[in-house]
């Protein structure tokens, strides 16, 4: 029976394949180490039913589960070794042995610990990085799982079991940094690096710690003057640097292995470098400078854009906004400065290409920003597998040179950035937890959270081996898990299909962002237009349009600026086409628009028939909780097929050519 509490953890009595020994022999290391042993014999009895005994000292030629330091491995990796007898969780550091320990639960948890197994694994990006969108008073800016697991009514509020429980979720995901608070850091938030607040903060940074994650708090630029009774919060003047490094030795009293700041600046209203005429080189390197004798580093965000844009001005791009701002300060930054670049050049749309910032900074290091929290993909009402959406960007090709052998897609590129062909060197995400007692509001939306925790580990994971591992680690082996399966990788393709096609981007409410409004940006000051006429539909962003394909490399800008190249699935993010545009399945433009919207209800109501052929196989509450999620994605796939189909079909006056009920 599903715990929905436990996730990806669920108490099951498995057959293994092999005898586990009775014993845990663990070599002495520090705290987190200490939870890999807990964690181990806890998960040996929730697997397999007894509790083995734990010694210290190791005689290698018993039997048993030996937990081993290894300094030729590298950091954080470790090796599983199944001999005759004798199971062996090698690492060189205590997250390592973590890693391993959960890593051989899984496997236990899915019949694959066999005789002879014998796995090295290396996470790919040493920076797997979650953020929390909390607010003090307990919200969470797009939160859809309940209020916030840290904060509540303007003070820190939480129950350490729940944070415990939480941080070995991300642990054995491989996850190892956290940002505590919303980037936009408003009203009591702006105390959090203030005595008052540290003390709770250290609490949680206590429990974090124990499974080898290390915190972030997100800073408001502004701090000097709105806390610190400057008049200015210049980054080049000496009296904000010296008040900065004294905030940062007083936090760093209280949190020693803080991991630093994350910061929003000149952003959607956030105060930033620019006030000042300053750059952001500048403003990050002044707080670089303050953290640095602690060991810390700055993220920086490079979500920064003009939101104060006149739709009528046609010249000005959005898109090309990341690019633009940063792509000139490369080299600029210090080194323990790292950009948080969102994965596209918009806002976390259901489709839109990687933004060319990727490959293209080679002299900063740099990670990348998604969104496990269901802003633009549903709310956790719809379900959306978002590791299908990730898998499109990991196989992104920054360079797409058909003349070569080598490829350059963002999942070969991710940690190589010691080797000098890129410097991504991992990925920050917005969680999608809260309060709710299965944690992400829909049940299934676990399987993003899981999923990201993995891809972040080893990003050649395909979508469809994640669902696999979180389906068979959730529910089981079997038929059950089989069709859940199904359903998570049917899901994002019927999304999309129901939401803005062709990478279009933005047809949805403005401010709630769920469901459709299809000119509800239209006339704002967003920048984020589609300009559909009766006509027409799209930006054209080719060297005739506004130029943004020219951000990207040669090869991909070839691409991306012809229309017979460029892949369907963006082609009115790059081009703007007439409705009788040819596309490549022999149907116009306007026929696959109408085409997509009428796939997508049918696969979403499909999806809900599959789930309900489940009933007798799922408990109760988890099947009901789905089925009236389900309810509700019926409600809005439909809202969103026939508005679109309505408008185009009124635009136009062309109807479809099945002729299925478009309404007037
Ligand atoms: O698109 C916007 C979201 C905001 C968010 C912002 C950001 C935290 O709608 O809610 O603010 O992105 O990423 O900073």
């Amino acid at each position: 029976m599903l715990k929905e509490y436990d996730c990806w953890l669920q108490e099951r009595k498995v057959t293994a394949k092999i005898k586990v020994p009775e014993v845990i022999y663990a070599q002495k290391g520090g705290e987190v180490c200490a939870t890999a042993v807990r964690e181990l014999s806890s998960g040996i009895n929730r697997l397999l039913g007894f509790v083995p005994k734990v010694q210290k000292k190791a005689d290698l030629k018993n039997s048993g589960v030996f937990l081993e330091f290894d300094s030729y491995l590298k950091p954080e990796s470790f090796s599983i070794s199944i001999t005759e007898n004798q199971i062996l969780i090698c690492a060189a550091d205590d997250n390592g042995l973590l890693y391993g320990v959960f890593r051989f639960l899984f496997l236990l948890a899915q019949g694959k610990i066999t005789h002879g197994l014998q796995i090295n694994e290396t996470p790919a990006s040493p920076l797997r990085m979650i953020n929390h969108w909390d607010n003090f008073d307990g919200t969470i800016e797009r939160g859809y799982a309940g209020g916030s697991l840290f904060y509540k009514d303007g003070n820190f509020d939480f129950d350490n079991k729940r944070i415990e429980d939480y941080a070995r979720l991300l642990a054995s995901t491989g996850i190892n940094r956290l940002s505590i608070n919303n980037v936009n850091v408003r009203a009591n938030a702006k105390l959090l690096i203030t005595e008052k607040y540290l003390r709770e903060a250290a609490k949680l940074a206590a429990i974090f710690r124990r499974y080898g994650i290390r915190l972030f708090i997100s800073i408001n630029f502004g701090a000097p003057w709105s806390l610190g009774k400057l008049e200015t919060a210049d980054p080049l003047d000496e009296r904000v640097f010296a008040w900065w490094k004294e905030r940062a030795s007083i936090i760093y009293k209280y949190i020693p292995d803080l991991a630093g700041f994350l910061v929003k600046a000149d952003s959607e209203g956030e105060p930033g470098p620019f006030q000042y005429e300053r750059t952001h080189a500048d403003g990050a390197n002044m707080l670089a400078k303050a953290v640095k004798p602690f060991g810390g580093e700055i993220v920086w965000r490079c979500f920064v854009y003009n939101c104060q844009q006149d739709w009528r001005d046609h010249s000005f791009d959005r898109a090309r906004a990341a690019y633009d701002h940063f792509m000139p300060l490369d080299g600029a930054f210090l080194e323990n400065v790292i950009l948080q670049i969102k994965f596209g050049p918009y806002d976390f749309q259901v489709r839109e290409p990687v933004t060319p910032l990727f490959g293209a900074l080679l002299k900063t290091r740099h990670v990348m920003e998604l969104q496990i929290t269901q802003e633009y993909t549903g709310h956790q009402i719809d379900l959306c597998f978002l590791p299908h959406v990730w898998q499109d960007i990991a196989r992104f090709d920054i360079v797409n040179n058909e003349n070569t052998e080598r490829k350059f897609r963002i999942m070969d590129l991710i940690g190589k950035y010691k080797e000098g062909l890129s410097n991504i060197e991992g990925f920050a995400s917005v969680v999608n937890v809260g309060l709710d007692n299965n944690w992400t509001g829909h049940t299934l939306a676990q399987a993003n959270l899981y999923g990201y925790g993995r891809l972040t580990w080893n990003p050649q994971l395909s979508a469809k081996e994640i669902a696999q591992e979180w389906c068979a680690l959730s529910f089981g082996e079997g038929e059950t898990a089989k069709k859940i399966e199904d359903i998570l990788l049917n899901s994002y393709p019927a999304y999309e299909k129901y939401n803005a096609p062709f990478g279009v981007c933005f047809m949805v409410t403005p401010n709630s962002h769920y469901g459709p409004n299809i000119e509800g940006y239209e006339f704002s000051r967003w920048g984020t237009y589609h300009r559909a006429d009766a006509n027409a539909i799209g930006i054209d962003r080719t060297p005739s349009g506004t130029g943004y394909t020219e951000q990207y490399s040669n090869e991909n800008a070839a691409i991306f600026r012809d229309a017979s190249r460029c892949p369907e699935n963006l082609i009115l993010f790059f081009h703007r086409l007439r409705y009788d545009f040819k596309m490549k399945n022999g149907n116009t433009l306007l026929q696959n628009i109408y085409d997509t919207h009428f796939e997508g209800y049918d696969e979403t109501f499909k999806m809900a028939e599959d789930w309900k052929s489940l009933k007798d196989s799922l408990q109760k509450e988890v099947y009901e909780s789905v089925l009236s999620r389900f309810e509700m994605q019926l409600i809005n796939a439909k809202e969103w097929r026939d508005q679109i189909n309505t408008y185009f079909f009124r635009k136009t006056g062309i109807p479809d050519n099945k002729n299925r009920k478009i309404f007037p």
